[in-house]
């Protein structure tokens, strides 16, 4: 089976970068996408989104002539679907992406097509949902044409590497389907191929992301429970990592992305009764902002009218991505106290987000402000030298809720240093 030409539908985060690999690995590649900003973006040679090294792989791939950005889905040998699935306000499952892909797919499928789920689906979209779609052009899946669903599996901030590197877990609705799909992905793929069928590889994504969920949330709830007792829960996680077998991860503002704080809700609305804890982990993330609200509360005093610089609206360090960010919620919620807030975020300067304010320049959102807020862990926000920050605004106090400061640098440099349960 050759694959000579491929179409990859959707082109966020892992579709663009996905559809590079391919191009710089020799297969001409239609990247379809449906927001004519994206395509105009794209077409002038500019990226909508930011991720190490992805401007760079994008020029490279447009150089060897394999990659063609286009709005509609062309014939090809593959399609591989990676539009994003994100949920209702009830945290239902919103799967109008997936099917409005696969019925794009629906008029170009021809026998020995290989049709490839990637997007974090809710068990048995691929049998359930997106297969009776494509049957509708009259060919049966598994017998006429190649059914697979294929996590992806990649880090924000990472993605490039790691899809090359990581494990690529590849799901058939047959055996042949699964070996097409080991195949084609191993044009670039290094990390080992694993195949399974693809409701095994549905769930293996979902156990992934929501074993991490529950993993924060504990780590979050340690976090309250140190608040409480008077713990530094930063000192106490250190030390309790160094238990062999202990890994507690970081507490923070919040769970945020387009994957794990999503994911886990697909298996509470798939089977309710057999998820209580999958449920328990989303609301005490979910509860996070609130919590940390509350603290910056009691710390600070009443906070109406405080004037508070707020550092990081994106969703975790070092990304640009503001979906679902705990950041943005934690600063709508201190704004709905009566705060001045203005929000600095260096990835995404020229960000809209209704009913806040954001102001592009570090050092005009710093200037006459009473309070500054540490929400996200940015490198260039850890680095920042507390005497220059003296120098650029009236502040005399500092709320690190991440972590990212130095106590006695701060202290140091004239500021009272307030630290989400840090003594
Ligand atoms: N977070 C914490 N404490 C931690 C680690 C993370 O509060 O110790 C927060 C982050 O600040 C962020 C959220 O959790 O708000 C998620 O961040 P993350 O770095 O854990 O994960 P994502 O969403 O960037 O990427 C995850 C990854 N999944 C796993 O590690 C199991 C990635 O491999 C997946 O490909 C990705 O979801 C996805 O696309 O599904």
């Amino acid at each position: 089976m050759a694959f000579n030409k491929i179409c990859v539908i959707g082109l966020g985060y892992i579709g663009l970068p996905t559809a590079c690999m391919f191009a710089t690995h020799g297969i001409d590649v239609v990247g379809m996408d449906n927001n004519p900003d994206i395509i105009k973006k794209l077409s002038q040679g500019d990226l909508h989104i930011f991720e190490p090294g992805l401007k760079e792989l994008v020029e490279q791939a447009t150089k060897t002539g394999h990659l063609r950005i286009s709005n509609s889905v062309e014939p090809a040998d593959a399609f591989i679907i990676t539009v994003p699935t994100p949920f209702f306000d009830d945290k239902k499952a919103d799967m109008r992406y997936v099917e409005a892909a696969s019925t794009a797919i629906i008029a170009h499928l021809r026998p020995g097509n290989l049709v490839i789920l990637e997007s974090t689906s809710p068990p048995r979209t691929t049998v359930d949902r997106v297969r009776p779609i494509l049957e509708k052009s009259g060919l049966v899946a598994g017998k006429d044409f190649y059914l697979v669903y294929s996590p992806e599996r990649v880090l924000p901030g990472k993605i490039l590497d790691e899809l090359i590197h990581n494990a690529r877990v590849i799901g058939g609705i047959t055996s042949e389907s699964a070996e097409a799909g080991k195949h084609l992905y191993s044009h670039f793929v290094k990390g080992q191929i694993l195949l399974t069928d693809s409701t095994t590889a549905e769930m293996v994504k979902l156990m992934e992301n929501t074993t991490r969920d529950i993993n924060i949330a504990i780590t979050n709830e340690f976090c309250r429970l140190a608040d409480r007792f008077g713990v530094d829960v930063w000192e106490a996680i250190e030390l309790a990592n160094l238990h062999p077998r202990i890994n507690i991860l970081k507490p923070g503002i919040g769970v945020g992305g387009h994957c794990i704080s999503v994911d886990p809700w697909f298996l509470v609305e798939a089977a309710p009764e057999e998820s209580p804890l999958v449920l328990t982990a989303r609301k005490v993330n979910d509860d996070q902002p609130e919590f940390v609200c509350k603290l910056i509360e009691r710390d600070l005093g009443p906070l109406q009218n405080l004037k508070i610089a707020f550092l990081g609206l994106a969703f975790k360090p070092d990304v640009d991505d503001l979906r679902e960010s705990p950041a943005v919620i934690l600063a709508r919620l201190l704004t709905s106290k009566g705060v001045d807030l203005e929000a600095y975020e260096p990835f995404k300067p020229g960000a809209k987000i209704a009913g806040l304010n954001i102001q592009k320049d570090l050092s005009k959102c710093l200037k006459e402000k009473d309070l500054i807020i540490l929400a996200v862990g940015h490198q260039q926000f850890k680095t920042l030298d507390p005497l220059h920050i003296k120098s650029l605004t009236k502040a005399r106090a500092v709320y690190d809720a991440v972590n990212g400061w130095d106590k006695t640098s701060w202290e140091e440099a004239g500021f009272k240093y307030f630290g989400m349960a840090k003594n």
